[in-house]
């Protein structure tokens, strides 16, 4: 079976990734549409050899599309996913937008694979800092239980998208250059003031809301607890956008339920668990980075330490490719999920 498959927001630093996910799991597509914004529309790209050429998003671009991965931006969720579901798609949606509607699954295979089944056409995707911590407390919360979750991340430059990129890019060379450094678009676009991203560090990302925590860190608090069925979970978040382009690091700190549980033990649950790949040897310093988690799908995990005064705590550094698992790949392999399991 062959499957119709739009990707809204081709041309975004996602969809691209959308793309090459497709290609490289060889996704059993039938035909891609690409669609995006009036702005984007007409631009060519190029899927499996062949050249394409993106369409604007409009409700009747849905006609006969089977699966619709959204990334354009939570209005065009709002307004085009009802209209795509109506026409029969099942929406994968990348966004803010309904990630937590009460119907709506919220999903990362790893954790809650079995969530997907009782989707009504929409199904949304995690945002990236919290699909890669929660698929590596996954494993733990299943073993040992779960009580608490203090997590700091360093998050990188392209979760702001291709825009975001330039500006760090722009900014790196009239440092260098001896110049005025200009900030135009971060810490966030619709924000009041804008500081520059080159050689600097920046303790906002998304909007302040009301409790003095940035929309970042409530995604982190709000989805962990929704895709670990987990509402009364303590979780505390401080994000950090820093200048680099790709992968998103997080130092986790967590409490686990059992006592007298060692750090081997900890490393041997995530090393058997899927999707996770333990580089964690201070021997051969040895544990992941931004640059080395780069492009592969999977989430990484190092410097797995015992806390040096409670016995339920302890310490990890997860890395992963933001664009991939914390972004297209997870969409993708919710696609794969659905079709494997005859959930469309
Ligand atoms: C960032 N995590 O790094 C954000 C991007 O809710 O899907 C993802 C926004 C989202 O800026």
């Amino acid at each position: 079976h062959t499957y119709t498959v739009a990707v809204v927001g081709a041309t975004g630093a996602v969809g691209q990734k959308m793309l090459e996910t497709l290609e490289d799991r060889n996704f059993p597509v039938h035909e891609l549409k690409l669609l995006s914004s009036s702005r984007s529309a007409g631009t060519k790209v190029v899927f499996k050899g062949q050249t394409l050429v993106v369409e604007e998003a409009k409700p009747e671009s849905f006609e006969n599309v089977d699966i619709a991965l959204f990334s354009a931006g939570g209005s065009v969720s709002k307004s085009l996913a009802p209209e795509a579901v109506k026409r029969g798609a099942l929406v994968i949606d990348n966004t803010s937008a309904y990630r937590m509607a009460e119907h709506v699954p919220l999903v990362v295979p790893e954790v809650n694979e079995a969530d997907i089944e009782h989707h009504q056409g929409i199904i949304a995707n995690p945002n990236c800092s919290t699909i890669q911590m929660v698929a590596a407390l996954e494993p733990l919360r299943n073993s040992l239980g779960l009580n608490r979750v203090i997590v700091s991340t360093y998050q990188a430059v392209s979760g702001a998208g291709n825009e975001a990129s330039e500006e760090l890019r722009s900014q790196s060379q009239a440092f260098l250059n001896g110049e005025d450094l200009e900030a135009n678009l971060l810490p966030v676009k619709g924000d009041q003031n804008h500081y520059p991203i080159a050689f600097n560090a920046l303790p906002q990302i998304d909007l302040f809301q009301e409790n003095g925590y940035t929309f970042e860190e409530m995604k982190m608090i709000n989805e962990t607890r929704k895709i670990m069925h987990s509402p009364e979970l303590a979780v505390a978040a401080t994000c950090v956008r820093l200048p680099f382009f790709t992968s998103h690091a997080e130092s986790v700190y967590i409490e686990v339920e059992k006592s007298g549980v060692s750090v081997d033990d900890v490393k041997q649950l995530l090393t058997n668990a899927p999707g996770i790949v333990l580089e964690d040897d201070p021997a051969t310093q040895a544990y992941p980075t931004p640059l080395s988690a780069a492009e592969k799908r999977d989430v990484f995990v190092g410097r797995v330490r015992k806390d040096l005064d409670n016995d339920h705590g302890f310490h990890l550094w997860v890395v992963s490719d933001n664009l991939l698992k914390g972004a297209a790949w997870n969409s993708v392999q919710i696609a794969e999920r659905v079709v494997a399991n005859g959930w469309l």
